[in-house]
């Protein structure tokens, strides 16, 4: 963006944005688009940046943080931001000794497993997560009229690295605590939700102009389940922003059959991953949330006409929404050849510019 530069920005900025407006149903010259994982190892100019620093620490150099989050937006021209992190950083920040391990993920020295492990996770605010102030500060001079999109990490999700360790299929030790000792189950999630709660209002108060909430993993449950275990603490994070003032995107994959469910914990916005089609999507969602998605990240290793007949297909049937943001329905696969996100924004902005002239 160009408000920026001369330090003067323009009226309406991020808030007037395409991305805004498609969050708050409200129609815009465009669909907006960006992508999940965007920032990551699709990007030469990442790689590079990486090569030597280790992935945590990386996330706690705002500079690194700050360009990094620039570099696909210059590249692509997306119509947002995310601020480049992950979802353990705040969890690291509460106490909990853990690592990114490259190739692996998130690794926990001492999975959680008893009560006295949750007392182990303390509460968070900004004087933890300095180096998130401080980015996000510096990125929203630079973005101009671009939103940034903040995030943390659900308590479903969080709890799954925390109990297994690490990454896992199955989520087996997750479900024997979350089904052997719902109190237990309870007591866990509900810390997270207020350390996530505190991650998400630094970024706010920072100047983030969305956040995405992500459940990555809650697909693993049944809708009952879900409901059960899961919804009211996500519930408690979503609603408790209510009154902050910016859109708010639930997000999680294999999640079809928990759409309905998911859109009650508060969102805004509900992502979708490729399973769905966007117009049964909202039929499940309902008519007073946007939802955002849903190409198959995978669809871009295929010929170009191929993914062209895909975006056009999910251009169309996320017309049923009432404000459809375009992304991917999981993040951004590192094979990815990174000409064809190019290539895909210029085409959703072609054809739906087009559209809404006629
Ligand atoms: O542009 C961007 O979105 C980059 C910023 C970002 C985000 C939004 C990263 C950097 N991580 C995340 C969120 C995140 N991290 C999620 C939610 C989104 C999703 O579902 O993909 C999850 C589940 C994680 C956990 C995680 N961190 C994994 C997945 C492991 C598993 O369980 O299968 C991995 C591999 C990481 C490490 C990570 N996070 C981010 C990057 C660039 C990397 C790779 C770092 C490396 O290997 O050096």
């Amino acid at each position: 963006g160009t408000a920026a530069r001369d330090g003067h920005p323009r009226p309406g900025g991020p808030a007037d944005s395409p991305f805004i407006r498609a969050c708050r149903r409200r129609p815009g010259p465009h669909t907006p688009v960006w992508f999940m994982r965007q920032a990551g190892r699709s990007l030469p100019e990442y790689r590079e940046i990486r090569a030597s620093v280790p992935m945590l620490e990386s996330c706690r150099r705002p500079e690194l943080v700050t360009e990094i989050t620039l570099q696909p937006v210059r590249r692509h021209g997306v119509d947002a931001a995310i601020l480049f992190s992950d979802i353990v950083v705040p969890v690291a920040a509460a106490g909990i000794d853990l690592d990114i391990v490259p190739g692996t993920g998130p690794v926990v020295a001492e999975p959680i497993r008893a009560a006295a492990d949750v007392e182990r996770i303390r509460p968070i605010g900004r004087d933890d997560v300095p180096y998130v102030d401080e980015a996000v500060r510096q990125l929203v001079v630079e973005l101009g009229d671009t939103p940034l999109i903040g995030f943390a990490g659900a308590p479903f999700t969080l709890a799954s690295y925390l109990v297994e360790g690490g990454p896992s299929r199955t989520h087996a030790k997750t479900k024997a605590l979350m089904y052997g000792d719902p109190e237990l189950w309870h007591a866990l999630c509900g810390r997270l939700a207020e350390v996530t709660l505190a991650f998400l209002r630094v970024q706010i108060e920072a100047g983030v102009s969305a956040v995405q909430l992500f459940d990555s993993w809650a697909g693993a449950l049944s809708e009952a389940d879900y409901r059960r275990y899961v919804l009211p603490h996500s519930t408690a994070v979503l609603s408790g922003l209510s009154d902050a003032g910016v859109p708010r995107i639930h997000f999680g994959v294999g999640t079809a059959e928990l759409l309905g469910a998911m859109g009650e914990a508060g969102a805004d916005v509900v992502g979708v991953d490729w399973r769905t089609p966007l117009d049964v999507a909202t039929h499940r969602i309902g008519p007073d949330k946007a939802v955002q998605g849903n190409l198959d990240p995978a669809v871009l290793l295929a010929p170009w006409p191929v993914v062209e007949a895909e975006v056009r297909r999910i251009l169309a049937q996320g017309r049923a929404a009432p404000g459809h943001v375009f992304n991917l329905g999981h993040g951004v696969l590192p094979e990815t050849d990174p000409d064809v996100l190019t290539r895909v924004v210029a085409l959703v902005h072609e054809v739906s510019s087009r559209r809404a002239d006629q």
